[in-house]
């Protein structure tokens, strides 16, 4: 007898209290929900409209394993979804040849300045996926301003707002040094500069060792920018996406204040175990309540399906208070 879902929903470990909560109707969204045809759906950028309606711009991968963008909008968050007829924002590798092997994983970050959405996400390029950004007020058209971090760079996101007068981006370059969280800082989101290392992957065993990167758009609190990352750990029979917590200075969101030892979210359900790629729980967007507390945080289960988990942002905060240290001692103690 298979144990029933809320089995897996309502999992109560006293040593490790559950801070993302599974919705029971997961997964909120699948290829067979699709009006047209497609290989699969996952990672979702999220937004709320002026009108309170969730946005989801979704991965979708088509069949030949490229992907594009398509945008699922509910009244709820949860179901209804009305989902475009067809691709709402495509590759276009003639006018941007950096696309030329699909688009990736979309960031959402409304900035108020502008009064309009920033999407980042990844253009998938002969020479390795990159960062581009593409703006627009209502997920119909798109202006787009092309590749800003060349390859090898993804899971990147915008700051809602400049920082000391710059917009703040977070992305992820692979270097020698190994693939970290970095911040650049630009005038006008074309030209960035001012690069400076983030959030480090750990070594050894660790469960973030050697590759980390940005989950969904940092979270802004009254403590800072909470920010949700991914930790990719190779093991023989491959890859385990998990999720960890950590919180950094409001004005120089560059400086870690706070950050988890242990993960807080990874795979267990089926749906998150079993896919096109095994043990995958990658969030790539939020939406914040009216309590300006709990978090519906989307994430792609095993590059197949959309599921949904809630969290509260006082949790999370009191979760790294009790079990953050800041990044200094941090790296002091792992060499
Ligand atoms: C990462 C990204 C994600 C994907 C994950 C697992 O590198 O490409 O889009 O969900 O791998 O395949």
């Amino acid at each position: 007898m298979t144990a029933p879902e809320t089995a897996i929903v309502n999992v109560e470990n006293s040593h490790y209290p559950p801070l993302l909560l599974r919705h029971p109707g997961n997964p909120i969204l699948t290829g067979k929900d699709w009006p047209y045809s497609i290989n699969s759906v996952f990672n979702a950028g999220a937004t709320l409209l002026p009108d309170g309606t969730t946005l989801l711009l979704c991965r979708v991968e088509d069949r030949r394993g490229l992907s594009h963008l398509c945008a699922a909008r509910s009244r709820n968050g949860v179901d209804g979804w009305q989902i475009d007829s067809e691709p709402t924002l495509m590759p276009n590798p003639q006018q941007y040849p950096e696309e030329i092997w699909g688009i990736e994983d979309p960031r959402i970050t409304f900035v108020p300045e502008l009064q309009q959405y920033v999407i980042t996400y990844t253009s998938y390029s002969r020479g390795g996926p990159g960062v581009s950004l593409a703006l627009t007020k209502d997920f119909h058209s798109f202006e787009r301003y092309g590749v800003i971090m060349p390859p090898d760079d993804k899971d990147s996101a915008l700051l809602p707002r400049r920082i000391n007068g710059c917009w703040a981006l977070i992305h992820r370059p692979m270097t020698a040094l190994g693939a970290h969280m970095w911040i650049s800082y630009s005038p006008d989101l074309r030209y960035w500069g001012r690069h400076r290392l983030m959030l480090e992957a750990r070594r050894g065993a660790w469960w973030d060792a050697n590759k980390i990167g940005l989950s969904p758009p940092p979270i802004e609190t009254s403590r800072g920018w909470l920010v949700l990352y991914h930790g990719v750990r190779h093991t023989p029979s491959g890859c385990l996406y998990r999720l960890g917590v950590a919180l950094f200075d409001i004005e120089n969101p560059e400086k870690c204040l706070l950050r988890g030892d242990s993960w807080i979210f990874g795979p267990e359900a089926d749906y998150e175990r079993h896919g096109d790629v095994n043990d995958v729980v990658f969030p790539c967007g939020y939406t914040m309540d009216p309590d300006g507390d709990t978090v519906n945080i989307y994430y792609g289960a095993a590059d197949c399906s959309i599921a949904l988990a809630r969290a509260s942002v006082r949790a999370l905060l009191g979760w790294l208070d009790a079990n953050g240290s800041c990044e200094r001692r941090q790296r002091a103690e792992d060499l």
